[in-house]
């Protein structure tokens, strides 16, 4: 049986990229919700509702376990759906934060995500479930998402927004940044040059990885051999979200209702 993953469009195909080459035998079902996406600016209701969606889906593609590649969605919306599903599920925001709680050692630790996933602070309330006495800074950087996707990945345009969001995490020291939000691995290059060498970047998509092969284990559910098999379903398949998908991971989208 496959892992189902999903995102709002095609940005969680980043996630998608890291169990290919973590769990390279595993199966893997995509769905993009590409005809709403953006989740970013939507509101906590809107999004479970489509998760809930989004999982009968992949329910029908007799998925053994779920991944929630966006971060808007995990933070919205897991809790709420993890006690309605009969199979394994997570999402990217846990992994991320354990990481960064592990990884910083001045306490300050920087999160840069969507509005939604800023706003709903759960990368703060999980971080201080690690240590209540770290400081986190949580900066939503609405502007990357559509500059990634129109392909600005190494443009002035994207220097100078990236300065301007990141300036408050400059500011504030901070010594370890989560990237959360599936585009941001992207443009990892421009982050790290503002953020300067010294800040340690986490970035989700490869810690969900990590958690997702050591959750397939323990429940016997981890595939280690055999040739795997891709589906990469989207509800909206237009030029401009193949392009995008082909410069993450090189992917045929099959487009289908809901
Ligand atoms: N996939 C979303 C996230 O990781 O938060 C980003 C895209 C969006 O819906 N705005």
């Amino acid at each position: 049986a496959p892992i189902g993953v999903f995102d709002s469009g095609v940005g969680g195909l980043t996630v998608v990229r890291e169990i290919i080459r973590q769990l390279p035998s595993e199966n893997v079902v995509y769905f993009g919700d590409t005809a709403r996406v953006p989740y970013g600016s939507k509101s906590q209701k809107t999004i479970i509702e489509y998760t809930r969606q989004i999982i009968h889906f992949l329910k029908t593609k007799h998925v053994k376990a779920i991944v929630i590649a966006c971060n808007t969605a995990s933070a919205y919306a897991l809790d709420t759906v993890a006690p309605e599903v009969d199979v394994p599920i997570i999402g990217v925001v846990r992994p991320g934060a354990y990481t960064a709680a592990c990884t910083t050692s001045t306490g300050n630790i920087g999160v840069i995500g969507t509005e939604g996933t800023i706003n709903s602070g759960i990368y703060t309330s999980v971080l201080h479930e690690y240590n209540p006495s770290f400081n986190v800074i949580g900066r939503a950087c609405p502007l990357f998402v559509p500059l990634v996707e129109e392909g600005l990945l190494n443009d002035s345009v994207t220097d100078e927004i990236a300065s301007r969001y990141l300036k408050i995490l400059k500011d504030a020291k901070v010594d370890t940044l989560i990237l959360g939000c599936t585009h941001y691995p992207l443009i990892r290059s421009t982050i790290r040059r503002i953020m300067g060498e010294d800040v340690n970047l986490v970035n989700p998509a490869y810690e969900t990885a990590i958690s997702l092969r050591a959750m397939l284990k323990e429940k016997g559910l981890y595939r280690e051999s055999g040739e795997p098999h891709y589906r990469f379903f989207v509800s909206d398949g237009t030029d401009k979200f193949s392009a995008f998908a082909n410069s993450i991971l090189p992917v045929q989208l099959i487009e289908t209702r809901l």
